[in-house]
């Protein structure tokens, strides 16, 4: 049993709307137990082209799954609510589930890097991630809440998750 955290995020349409049902498809796949959920936070865009804001949240699950299936789970989900897998990079999506701790485990692998190489520059995954856990630190040992202070974005609590 590994304990994983997915950040979500949504920036087309009813936002919020895309998150929470990307929660219900998580928690409906079978592949992992939901047991935390962060608020949703309204989050200025980082990287990409001029674009609407996000809304950001974070979930903490356990799961059973491999790394891989549930980087497979995620797609499908994407996939499910919309997401057509031809946007600009960083670019408008109407949902993006992305892994971002699995375990204490450092992967590489073909279309997967965990931790999610850009989390400790990005206030709208540290904000939601460090509200379930403010404790929470990387594979090496550095605690999240010491990236804080340097990372890029606005983030601003738009509502609580229920
Ligand atoms: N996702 C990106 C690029 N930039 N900015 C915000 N605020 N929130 C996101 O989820 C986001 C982003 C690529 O996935
Ligand atoms: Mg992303
Ligand atoms: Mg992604």
């Amino acid at each position: 049993m590994m304990i994983t955290y997915i950040g979500i995020g949504s920036n087309v349409g009813n936002r919020s709307g895309f998150c929470r049902d990307a929660v219900a498809a998580l928690e409906e796949s079978g592949g992992l137990k939901i047991e935390a959920l962060s608020s949703l936070y309204e989050t200025t865009p980082v990287g990409g082209p001029p674009q609407r804001s996000f809304i950001n949240m974070v979930a903490r699950a356990f799961t059973e799954l491999e790394a891989s299936a549930l980087l497979k789970t995620c797609h499908m989900i994407e996939r499910r609510l919309g997401r057509e897998g031809s946007e600009i990079r960083w670019g408008p999506r109407v949902i993006d589930l992305d892994i971002l701790l699995y375990g204490e485990e450092s992967i590489d692998e073909l279309g997967l890097l965990v931790p999610h190489p850009r989390m400790r520059e990005r206030r709208f995954v540290l904000v939601p991630l460090l509200e379930i856990d403010p404790e929470v630190a990387g594979p090496d040992g550095v605690p999240y809440a010491d990236s804080l202070p340097g990372a890029e974005g606005e983030v601003k609590l738009a509502e609580p998750f229920s």
